[in-house]
């Protein structure tokens, strides 16, 4: 279809995320026609017997550094005139919601996914657009990090999710945590469900969830609260800026 969403995430561990991809709502995001994802192996951009797409970095040290030539020739293949080259990287700006919203509304995204300690520098200065991380910890490989871009953005395609989820006021796009949920039994193993839930009280269960949702936020996550210039939304880092 014309309106969906290109994805190639790049990989030398293409199985890794083809099992994630052909679950849950990417697979039906896909059989709608949607998005059109492609998993390329990166080996296939190599050329030599061994099909080696590591070498040692120079200058010594532990480790190994991917190759450049597979990633230039395998973004030769496969890039358009539109297309963001999102490289994962712990170095990258950290993934927010906002992010989500800003790639939401692109045409093609290629991930490129390194492996051991990381990739050549080439790859980062001449190819990548935007070098995202998703949080603070240290992960073997950058496709679980791409696998979590690409769920938090399908999401948020037109026609993906149902009425009901899409339209519904989300924490991080409201700016607070969200209230809590309750659905039946009133009363679990003592544990009852608050009264002003049942009863019917429109006007005081609105102003309830309020409540309750600024006091987990004050409680969890005090950040959010706090006047914040990057909301709603700032751009991630891309080439050609300081
Ligand atoms: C790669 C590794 C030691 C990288 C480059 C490629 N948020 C987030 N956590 N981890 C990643 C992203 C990630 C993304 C891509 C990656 C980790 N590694 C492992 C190991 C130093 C590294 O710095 C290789």
């Amino acid at each position: 279809m014309d309106d969906a969403l290109q994805i190639d995430v790049v990989t030398i561990f293409p199985r890794m995320i083809e099992g994630f991809l052909s679950e849950s709502m990417l697979k039906r995001a896909v059989q709608k026609g949607r998005v059109n994802i492609r998993v390329v192996d990166l080996r296939e951009f190599t050329h030599d017997a061994h099909r080696t797409t590591d070498d040692r970095p120079y200058g010594g040290g532990p480790g190994m550094v991917m190759k450049p030539e597979p990633f230039f020739e395998a973004v030769d293949a496969l890039r358009s005139p539109e297309c963001r080259i999102i490289l994962m990287t712990p170095q990258g700006r950290r993934f927010c919601q906002s992010d989500a919203e800003r790639l939401a509304r692109e045409r093609h995204l290629i991930f490129l996914c390194g492996h051991y300690e990381g990739v050549d520098e080439r790859v980062r200065l001449a190819l990548a657009t935007d070098e995202i991380s998703i949080g603070d910890y240290v992960l073997t490989n950058g496709v679980l990090p791409a696998a979590v871009v690409i769920d938090a953005v399908v999401r948020l395609r037109p026609g993906v999710l149902g009425n009901a989820e899409g339209t519904r006021e989300e924490s991080f796009t409201s700016g607070l945590l969200e209230y809590p949920q309750y659905t039946r039994p009133p009363e679990y193993r003592g544990l009852r469900v608050p009264e002003v839930l049942l009863s019917g009280d429109h006007q005081a269960i609105r102003q309830w969830r309020i409540e309750q949702a600024l006091q987990r936020t004050r409680e969890r996550r005090p950040d959010l609260l706090k006047p914040n210039p990057t909301i709603p939304e700032e751009p991630t880092q891309q080439r050609g800026e300081p």
